[in-house]
């Protein structure tokens, strides 16, 4: 578990009420009921869900209810969600390699061949599709492995070792005092302002209190996208408009949540030209101005790659980490994409965690990482 949406204690410097809190499990329910009673209040869920993009449609006010308490691995309805959105992936990857299974009693050469190819096509990366198989095929020599579940299951694990390898507690990175800066980067499109949108409400179902900082301020549209996301929360934006310099409203942020205690603050950023330095020295501005308002800050930057793009991600990756230093990676659009095997790739090529998956343009349709449950759905049988 990712332990950022752990029920805030009153410490003194958060906003929660030190009355309100009776019990960890209550109060996480409360602030969940008493968020969608306001959001109702504001008709953001209710009667016009179905015609907002992002918002839930299927929650029952309960199911809202629960959702603090209950995203976690052990609840089998959320599970078998995760395992539906993961079901291109699925089909292309684990149920390929069943077929090609079926009716083999041993394994050949030739599977192991084939077995190969279907490594690289559901983008598990040409170097590690080949280390896997040659690992493979040396077991197979020492008669280790035989029959081909066993295969599958020695395939199964090693994936699983590429991911659980670089996983890492992330409450490391909270601060131990004062406001959590997050900022996200990414290039455009991979899904930055709709993942924001996704964690900052996991924040206010934990009872944190979230300040956003509109510092893509490139197009009018990306402030305001990030003010609905905002308003689906009931979230506070802080913007300066198109064309505002970046690095000042990130800047702005900081100060307002420190003096106003804040738990949270996300930073959302542009993603042209990643290519380009202009947009990297941007960052890197935009990382320094926050260093210098609060020391050690920001303390995730969060970047957040497409999976559909496959091993551009991972080139995305190492030049964002070159840049600004990623400490965390958040990978989008799992439910559309057949190549899931860049989940185990990105973790084999990159030393960084991921901290979220998502699977979906729904408010709920982010899941805090877990290398097993992912596994697991991925390899679940038909
Ligand atoms: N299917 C799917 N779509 C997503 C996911 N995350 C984001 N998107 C969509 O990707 C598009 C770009 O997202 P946006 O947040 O604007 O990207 P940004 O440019 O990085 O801020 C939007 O249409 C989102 O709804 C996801 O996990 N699954
Ligand atoms: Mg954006």
């Amino acid at each position: 578990m990712l332990g950022w949406f752990k029920k805030k204690k009153d410490t003194g410097t958060g906003q929660i009420k030190a009355g309100a809190v009776t019990t960890e499990t209550n109060t996480a329910e409360e602030a969940a009921a008493e968020e969608t009673e306001q959001l109702q209040g504001t008709g953001i869920f209710g009667d016009r869900s179905d015609e907002i993009p992002g918002v839930t449609d299927h929650a029952e006010p309960d199911e809202q209810k629960a959702q603090p308490a209950a995203d976690t691995v052990d609840s089998p309805s959320l599970f078998k969600r995760l395992s539906d959105k993961l079901s291109r992936t699925r089909d292309t990857f684990v149920h390929q390699m069943d077929s090609l299974f079926l009716g083999k009693k041993e394994i050949d050469a030739e599977l192991l061949d084939d077995l190969e190819e279907l490594l690289i096509t559901a983008d598990i990366g040409v170097a590690t599709s080949a280390e896997l198989i040659d690992y493979a095929r040396k077991k197979v020599k020492r008669q280790e492995l035989s029959d081909p579940q066993s295969l599958k299951r020695f395939i199964k694990e090693k994936l699983r070792s590429y991911i659980v390898d670089t996983t890492r507690p992330a409450e490391l990175v909270m601060p131990a005092s004062g406001p959590f800066i997050i900022m996200v980067v990414g290039v455009n499109g991979v899904g930055k302002t709709t993942t924001i949108g996704k964690i900052a409400h996991k924040f206010v179902n934990s009872g944190q209190t979230v300040l956003l900082a509109a510092a893509d301020t490139f197009r009018a549209a990306a402030v305001s996208q990030l003010k609905i996301w905002g308003e689906r929360s009931g979230i506070e934006v802080l913007s300066r408009g198109e064309g505002a310099d970046p690095s000042s409203v990130a800047f702005d942020a900081i100060t307002q949540a420190v003096a106003e205690n804040y738990d949270v603050v996300i930073v959302d950023t542009a993603g042209r030209l990643h290519t380009q330095s202009n947009l990297m020295e941007e960052l890197k501005k935009i990382k320094r101005v926050i260093g210098k308002k609060l020391e050690d800050a920001p303390h995730e930057i969060l970047l957040v790659i497409d999976a559909t793009t496959g091993q551009n991600g991972i080139s995305q990756a190492k030049l964002f980490d070159e840049a600004v230093g990623v400490t965390g990676l958040a990978l989008t659009k799992l439910d559309g994409t057949a190549k899931g095997g860049i989940v185990a790739n990105i973790s084999r090529y990159m030393n960084i965690p991921i901290r979220f998956i998502g699977i979906g343009e729904k408010i709920d349709d982010l899941r805090d990482f877990d290398p097993d449950e992912f596994i697991e759905a991925l390899f679940q049988n038909r």
